[in-house]
């Protein structure tokens, strides 16, 4: 089964918006299968975003990431790399859906909530950076058979 990386920003937290962006994914139909509260290290920071490492807004993200308390998610399904994505919304909330969570919640490119890996590939390097392997629980939520043919 698929897998993504969605972290919480501190703004997401310090807005209290962990129960609803939590709910959303979890009224999809997407399974948690690992999550912690942590304050992210410079290092973790400038690994995760690594490919920035040459913008201009780099210094300004890892400032940003490491300033307070990010909500660290692993979550599951069927094409969850891409419909997470969908659900998060554009990078810029100000030009993100109505019904995402950008653009529901936020008005700033530097301030817009949530990280949600990019593609399959990604997801994968970013779970094994952010997660030990004993931090993520493989299970069978009884609603399967529900949310699946
Ligand atoms: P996304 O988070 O949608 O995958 P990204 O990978 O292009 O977007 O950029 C990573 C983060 O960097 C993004 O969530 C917010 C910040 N960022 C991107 N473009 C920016 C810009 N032009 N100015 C300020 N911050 C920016
Ligand atoms: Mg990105």
């Amino acid at each position: 089964m698929e897998r993504t990386f969605l972290a919480i920003k501190p703004d997401g937290v310090q807005r209290g918006l962990v129960g609803e962006i939590v709910r959303r994914l979890e009224a999809k139909g997407f399974t948690l299968v690992g999550l912690k509260l942590m304050k992210v290290s410079r290092e973790l920071a400038e690994q995760h975003y690594d490919v920035h490492r040459e913008k201009p807004f780099f210094p300004g993200l890892v400032n940003f990431i490491t300033s307070g308390p990010v909500v660290a998610m692993v979550w599951e399904g069927d094409g969850v790399v891409a419909s997470a994505r969908k659900l998060i919304g554009a990078t810029n909330p100000l030009t993100a859906e109505p019904g995402t969570i950008r653009g529901d919640y936020g008005v700033s490119v530097g301030r817009n909530l949530i990280h949600g890996s990019d593609a399959v590939e990604t997801a994968r390097h970013e779970v094994s950076l952010w997660f030990a392997d004993e931090e993520l629980v493989s299970w069978q939520p009884s609603l399967t058979s529900w949310l699946y043919e």
